[in-house]
């Protein structure tokens, strides 16, 4: 392995009590399969993250960040985070919002509220949640709560890059909320790793309209609003 990637991060070196001791990056490239004659304009949806084989064992920082609510739509429409961070959702709109989710390891609902106005969750637990308005059928977010600092999002073009990756085993996600997840066990070595390729399938997608907070078919049909 060369020094320095050919993606341009150069390699870390951290000295520690035990001696030199080298940190790579992970690096690659996704693509989505679709159907004929159709492109992908969300490649930056996906999410990457490593998880140590066996758990990751030290203290996770907070990687609080922001969801918009914005011209009746959640932007961006996918956050990764750290377990236990917080995201905030300020309302944008001249009129009220919602979020809420159903998540089974963390449901929670800011109730409704207006312009100028902002409400946040505590993501404690690890997982996928889908995030609703209750006002506004169509819009959907996605927050990937990981227990692992090693994560990102991919790029417009496909390409992602997670760098001072310990050595070791990992299972790496790929998750697209389109193209599913998939998961392959890796091993890390202490220069890291570059050109990982995955495609993911979005071809079977369809969207289905979820039901509101109450479980029940929006009043509107989720068409117009
Ligand atoms: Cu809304």
């Amino acid at each position: 392995m060369k020094l320095r990637s050919v993606l341009g991060f150069a390699l870390i070196v951290t000295v520690t009590p035990h001696g030199l001791r080298a940190q790579g990056g992970v690096a690659g490239q996704i693509a989505i399969q679709e159907r004929s004659g159709e492109k992908t304009e969300d490649l930056a949806n996906t999410v990457v993250y490593l998880e140590p084989v066996g758990g990751y064992k030290g203290k996770l920082p907070a990687t609080n960040t922001s969801i918009a609510l914005q011209a009746r739509q959640f932007a961006p429409r996918v956050r990764v985070i750290t377990d236990g961070s917080k995201v905030v959702f300020p309302n944008q709109d001249p009129f009220n919002h919602n979020a809420f989710s159903k998540a089974p390891q963390g449901p929670f609902d800011t109730e409704s509220y207006g312009k100028g106005k902002t409400r946040d969750n505590v993501f404690k637990a690890a997982g996928v949640y889908p995030i609703y308005c209750n006002v506004h059928p169509r819009m959907t977010a996605f927050v990937i709560a990981v227990h692992t600092p090693y994560f990102t999002q991919a790029g417009d073009d496909g390409r992602w890059a997670i760098e001072k990756v310990p050595a070791g085993k990992y299972t790496i996600h790929i998750w697209h909320d389109r193209g599913g997840e998939r998961t392959e066990d890796i091993v890390v070595p202490a220069t890291g790793l570059d050109g990982l390729k995955y495609e993911l399938d979005a071809r079977g997608y369809k969207y289905v309209q979820h039901k509101n907070k109450f479980g029940k078919d929006y009043a509107n049909g989720g068409d117009i609003y």
